[in-house]
């Protein structure tokens, strides 16, 4: 029985930019039951995870704005997750801004000790508090999933990391700071920029991240980052930046993770429908979900 659990995390206090915190909402009103009902046998809408609204806070010890809280969030999101994968269920977490990921990958990490993640961003998200130049934990996530950054991060449930740098691929990236830059070079990180896209094609980059993370993991994540998209195709992104991966390329990308059969979690964040036009981006990573989770036009 093939089976499909939704669990919305409406974190925004990973950024400065309300709106954030209403992806869930915004996903779930595109149609994601509807969508999704011919592609499983069940579906199990968990509601959101309660975040609450305190002010926009920046830690003085740490320059990480709102620690205490995003911690404590994602170890609640992490549980559900975990619990989730307890029920033999497929994780599917709507977002809320990137820093969610921190949780969802410290719940998946419980089950699988060879996490693969595929992180489709424009951004590297491997910011450090001393290395970003916003404070905003959700530029970090990646490097705190692979144990670098804030203790009270990296090392949710009394261990780090949660998934070993060659066990990662970024697609997409087109905006990185100096940090990451020099992150992804002492980790070895596996990263497909606009670069490559350009020069190899969708098709040949998603070949080689298949063969890539096939054999060596025990299970893949797939963390979207709807800003990993064009703005003209999803504008509803707290940090859109130019020149991204096409609608057509990145249901592409959905279609041959969904022939390979090597997902066994999702999320979709950064979506803003304050910012958006109409849902447009919403709708997006509704339709980006059925062609993930194989729904095919002929
Ligand atoms: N790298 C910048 C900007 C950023 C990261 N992720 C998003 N924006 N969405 C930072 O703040 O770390
Ligand atoms: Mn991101
Ligand atoms: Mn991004």
């Amino acid at each position: 029985m093939r089976k499909l659990s939704i669990i919305g995390m409406p974190m925004d206090l990973g950024q400065m930019r309300r709106g954030v915190d209403m992806g869930p909402s915004a996903m779930r009103y595109a149609g994601i039951c509807e969508n999704l009902s011919k592609l499983f046998d069940a579906i199990d809408d968990k509601g959101d995870i309660a975040i609450g609204r305190p002010e926009v806070m920046i830690d003085p010890d740490s320059n990480l704005r709102n620690l205490q809280l995003v911690a404590e969030k994602n170890v609640e999101l992490a549980k559900a997750v975990s619990k989730v994968v307890e029920e033999g269920s497929f994780p599917l977490v709507l977002g809320g801004d990137h820093s969610i990921a921190i949780g969802t990958l410290a719940g998946l990490a419980k089950h699988y000790k060879k996490l693969g993640v595929i992180w489709f961003d424009a951004h590297g998200d491997l910011n450090t508090a001393e290395t970003s130049p916003t404070g905003n934990i959700h530029g970090m996530p990646l490097a705190i999933s692979i144990g670098i950054g804030h203790e009270l991060l990296t090392n949710m449930f009394g261990y780090s990391p949660k998934v070993k740098p060659e066990h990662v691929v970024i697609i997409g990236a087109r905006s990185l700071d100096e940090g990451e830059r020099l992150l992804i070079k002492e980790k070895g990180i596996k990263v497909f920029t606009m670069h490559e896209l350009d020069r190899l094609g969708m098709t040949k980059v998603m070949e080689e991240t298949i063969a890539y993370l096939k054999g060596k993991t025990d299970g893949v994540h797939l963390s979207f980052d709807l800003d990993g998209l064009d703005p003209s195709d999803a504008p509803g992104v707290g940090t859109p930046v130019t020149g991204g991966v096409s609608y057509r390329e990145s249901h592409l990308a959905m279609e041959m993770l969904a022939e390979a059969d090597i997902i066994t979690s999702a999320e979709f964040v950064e979506v803003n429908p304050i910012l958006d036009e109409k849902n447009k981006t919403a709708a997006a990573a509704v339709k980006l979900m059925g062609s993930l989770f194989g729904e095919k036009l002929l």
